[in-house]
């Protein structure tokens, strides 16, 4: 099997600074070594160049809500081109981020081959946040707060992608997972829209292994594609730091890694997002040690062979 990296070293759309340096600690970490140990081959595409510049993007006024608009413009049709081009190749495309924003590429890009190759694409959005503001609706005006939106069709936005052909996310097939804060507005739109939420309240009272299940059950047997973005406030802040907008209460160890597992069981994941890693508030690289383990049991490491065994949902 074959796995192709690419680091996306993106932080125009978040307001702290640092995720740049993502890719290139989760290279440190051995994230393509450990692969390449477990047997995968593994082809490492390096990092995507800076745009040379900005592009035309938004209408006026939104832009004016947004910090780095033409930048993000820039960045999306360049990673939406990168990754469409590597789903096309074969194997398992993992993006190395970079904020959230960088998703408004990847995942437009897995829509668009997903029809190319008549597949149903899902989404699962391991995060704490829902990433569905829009222009109008934006506290902060960071664009990676905005990805979601993006990738469910929000028409303030589709001006981003420029001249390429844009396929939607059915807002039913996103599952966003580990919810825990949300805006006002934005709370409206996820709950108008459709978009399925596992918030941490559902995880604490029915455990990850059974929502996570309901989840892969809907989707087994479909000729489907799961994209798989992982943010990492996704994680409680003891176990992973390195993130510019923590939130208390997020998933442990043992939850995370239960995740990955059961992901990799179903053998449903055709792309994944390692995003908003930010190296500089780390603490000694755990973040990105920790990610890097995360992706392996993704991929399939155990600790000792066992046939996949299901627990029974009533
Ligand atoms: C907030 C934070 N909802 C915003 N979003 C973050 O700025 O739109 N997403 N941090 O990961
Ligand atoms: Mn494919
Ligand atoms: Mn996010
Ligand atoms: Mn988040």
């Amino acid at each position: 099997a074959d796995v192709s990296l690419l680091g996306i070293p993106l932080e125009l759309g978040a307001s702290e600074a640092g995720s740049i340096m993502g890719p290139a600690a989760l290279r440190t970490a051995g994230l393509p070594a450990l692969l390449g140990e477990m047997g995968y081959r593994v082809t490492d595409h390096g990092d995507l160049a800076q745009p040379a510049a900005v592009e035309p993007g938004l209408k006026d006024a939104d832009a004016k809500a947004c910090r780095n608009p033409g930048l993000i413009a820039a960045w999306t049709r360049l990673i939406h081109d990168r990754a469409y081009e590597m789903a096309k190749g074969g194997g398992v495309p993992v993006f190395m981020g970079g904020d959230h924003s960088l998703s408004m590429g990847t995942v437009s890009a897995m829509a668009r081959h997903c029809r190319d190759t008549n597949r149903e694409l899902f989404v699962l959005w391991l995060d704490a946040h829902a990433d569905f503001n829009t222009p109008a609706t934006t506290p902060s005006g960071n664009m990676h707060g905005m990805s979601m939106a993006f990738a469910c069709g929000e028409p303030s936005l589709m001006p981003l992608l420029g001249d390429r052909p844009f396929v939607p996310v059915p807002p039913e097939n996103v599952h966003i997972f580990g919810l825990r804060s949300i805006d006002k507005e934005e709370r409206g739109a996820v709950r108008d829209k459709g978009i399925q939420v596992v918030d941490m309240r559902m995880i604490d009272q029915a455990s990850v292994s059974i929502l996570l299940q309901g989840i892969l059950e809907k989707i087994e047997g479909r000729r489907a594609h799961l994209h798989v973005s992982l943010d990492v406030d996704f994680l409680d802040p003891s176990i992973a730091p390195a993130v510019g907008t923590t939130v208390p209460g997020g998933a442990t160890y043992r939850e995370a890694h239960l995740i990955m597992e059961m992901l990799h069981d179903s053998g449903l994941v055709g792309s994944l997002d390692i995003v908003e890693l930010n190296p500089f508030l780390d603490e000694r690289g755990r973040s990105a040690r920790l990610l890097t383990e995360l992706v392996t049991s993704l991929f399939g490491r155990t600790i000792i062979d066992r046939p996949a065994r299901r627990i029974r949902v009533a």
